[in-house]
């Protein structure tokens, strides 16, 4: 018999690219990349987790995320339903994971700023994946630093605005960023929480509020509430019902639905989105089904758009 010739080519091959269970584990299939001259958009992972004050696992989170994220990212025409595909529009690249060495927490709030903010200064827009929320207190430094005080627009069980002094957690970096002036109360919108506490000034949408006025009249008084503000989009993923994400760790029952929460998404087309996360999603506790960093795949997808979408936004106002 004759031996078939050495293949030729790298690991782009389209065969290894259509099978959705193998190949290279990057968000979306996109290119690894830290090159800075060359990024519109950067899916950043930042693997920690401890911030949480319940079940830890969330280190795991950013690579089960993008396990998933090959299935959201399989069609060329794009995520459906939006009608275009953000990998067309914008340099999409996936940057990795910040590093830090495990029990650093310091290291890692550092790390963060001085990645995120070295994207931003060269014109990049960062969706992070979490780790536990704690994350986003970092991601807000280096985006006020770049934007000034931004607007909140928060989607969690959670108001996170838990008020422990200077003690910094999952669950209070929200009141701890607004004493800061990293965000600002009045311009901000919480939806979706179920535990008690004060508001501090935030516009709380909590869940039964949200499921009695609905997707519509919520996503109008987001836009009420931001205006055109820079805004930074914080998705916890306990927002969701744990019969939707059930591997987070600090899940509590009556919440959104997977569908309620694309479509309040789908809401924030328009408003100035210069920075977003996907955080808490736990697959320790997401086991077998993996349907909870699907959900988070997806959301955090959709996430890319209204980046992708607000960048040309900002473009056409020169
Ligand atoms: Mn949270």
């Amino acid at each position: 018999m004759t031996i078939p010739p050495a293949p030729s080519g790298d690991i782009s091959d389209s065969q290894v690219f259509d099978m959705t269970y193998a190949g290279q584990l990057s968000f979306g299939r996109l290119p690894a990349s830290r090159d800075l001259s060359a990024i519109d958009l950067a899916i950043v992972g930042i693997p920690f987790d401890l911030g949480t004050t319940n079940r830890p696992g969330t280190r795991l989170g950013p690579r089960a995320i993008r396990e998933q994220s090959t299935l959201t990212a399989e069609f060329p025409s794009g995520l459906w339903p939006w009608d275009h595909s953000v990998f067309d529009r914008h340099r999409v690249v996936d940057y990795f994971d910040i590093g830090f060495a495990p029990g650093y927490t310091e290291e890692m709030l550092t790390n963060t700023v001085q990645h995120v903010s070295a994207l931003l200064e060269a014109g990049a827009n960062v969706l992070a994946l979490g780790g536990d929320h704690m994350i986003a207190y970092p991601l807000l430094q280096a985006t006020a630093a770049k934007y000034g005080p931004l607007s909140l627009i928060h989607f969690d069980a959670h108001s996170d605005t838990w008020d422990a002094g200077e003690e910094l957690n999952h669950g209070t970096m929200f009141l701890r960023a607004a004493r800061e002036g990293l965000i600002v109360p009045e311009y901000s919108v919480q939806v979706g929480m179920r535990t008690p506490n004060e508001s501090h000034g935030f516009n709380v949408i909590h869940a039964d509020r949200f499921f009695e006025i609905g997707v519509e009249a919520t996503v109008a008084e987001i836009h009420r509430t931001v205006g055109d503000r820079p805004a930074y989009l914080s998705f916890d993923i306990d927002f969701l019902d744990p019969a939707f994400a059930p591997g987070t760790g600090t899940p509590v029952i009556g919440g959104a639905t997977t569908w309620q929460a694309r479509q309040l998404l789908f809401g924030l087309k328009g408003l100035d989105i210069v920075g977003a996360d996907l955080v808490e999603v736990s697959p320790p506790y997401d086991a077998v089904t993996n349907i909870t960093a699907l959900a988070g795949a997806t959301l955090a997808h959709d996430e890319l758009y209204l980046l992708g979408l607000a960048r040309e936004q900002r473009a056409s106002q020169g």
